[in-house]
C-alpha cells in the first residue's frame, strides 16, 4: 500500500539522460535537484545502456535519492533492481509478466504497471501491483511510440474504475498537472518537465506547488 503523505510523494521523476544532456544537465545533477526539491519518486529508464553501465548508474542515482527517502525504481530491468537493491520497478505491458516479477522480486518490492486504456486497467485490478502508470495524458514527444491518448477525461475515467494507486504520465508538465490532479489520479510521472529544464530544482518546485492546488 502506497501511503502519500507529503506533496512529493505525488509527483513521480521518470529519467532520460538524452533530454537532460540537451538541457546541459547531468542525470545526476537532475536527480539531486528533483531530491532536492522535494520529488519523492524516482524511475531510472534506460533504453540503450549495457547491463554493466546500467548497474554502475543505478548505484550512482541510489546514492542520490537515499539521503533524500526519495523511492528509487528501475524501468524494465529486473536484473538490475536486484543487482543493486531499488525499491522497485516499474514494467510495461510487454514486460516481464507480473507475476513472474513480483516472484522474482519478492513482497515488499514496489511494482507500477503502465497501462495505456482501460480495458488493461480492469485487467490490471486483479493483480497486487503497487501503482498503475496511466498513459499517455497529453501529447508528448519524450515517448512516440505510445498506443493512446487518454486526455484528462480518459483518465478520470481510468481512475474511476480502480482502488489502486494511480500515476498520469505524457506531455504532463506546470501548465496541465492541475487539470490532471482533479482527475482523481494519486499523483503526475514527468520526463521532459523536469529533465528538459533550465531548473530542475524551480521547475520540481513549481510542479509540487501546482499539483497541491489541483488536489
Ligand atoms: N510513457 C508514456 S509517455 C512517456 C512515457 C515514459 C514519456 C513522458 O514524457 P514527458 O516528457 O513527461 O511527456
Ligand atoms: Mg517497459
Amino acid at each position: 500500500m502506497i501511503h502519500f503523505s507529503t506533496p512529493g510523494d505525488r509527483l513521480y521523476l521518470v529519467t532520460d539522460s538524452h533530454i537532460s544532456r540537451q538541457a546541459g544537465h547531468s542525470l545526476a545533477f537532475v536527480v539531486e535537484e528533483a531530491c532536492r526539491a522535494g520529488v519523492r519518486w524516482v524511475q531510472l529508464r534506460e533504453k540503450a545502456l549495457s547491463t554493466q553501465a546500467f548497474v554502475e548508474l543505478g548505484l550512482a542515482i541510489q546514492a542520490i535519492t537515499r539521503p533524500y527517502g526519495a523511492r528509487l525504481l528501475i524501468n524494465d530491468r529486473i536484473d538490475v533492481a536486484l543487482a543493486i537493491g531499488a525499491d522497485g520497478v516499474h514494467i510495461g505491458q510487454d514486460d516481464m509478466p507480473y507475476a513472474l516479477a513480483r516472484k522474482l522480486l519478492g513482497p515488499d518490492k514496489i511494482i507500477g504497471l503502465s497501462v495505456n486504456n482501460l480495458s488493461e486497467a480492469e485487467a490490471a485490478c486483479h493483480l497486487d501491483v503497487d501503482y498503475l502508470g496511466i498513459a499517455t495524458i497529453y501529447p508528448t514527444g519524450t515517448k512516440t511510440d505510445t498506443s493512446s491518448l487518454l486526455g484528462p477525461a480518459g483518465l478520470q475515467t481510468i481512475c474511476g474504475r480502480t482502488n489502486l494507486a494511480t500515476f498520469a504520465i505524457g506531455g504532463i508538465g506546470a501548465g496541465n498537472i492541475r487539470e490532471v490532479m482533479q482527475t482523481g489520479v494519486s499523483g503526475a510521472a514527468v520526463v521532459s518537465a523536469i529533465c528538459g529544464q533550465v531548473s530542475p530544482y524551480e521547475a520540481t518546485r513549481e510542479l509540487i506547488q501546482k499539483l497541491e492546488a489541483g488536489l
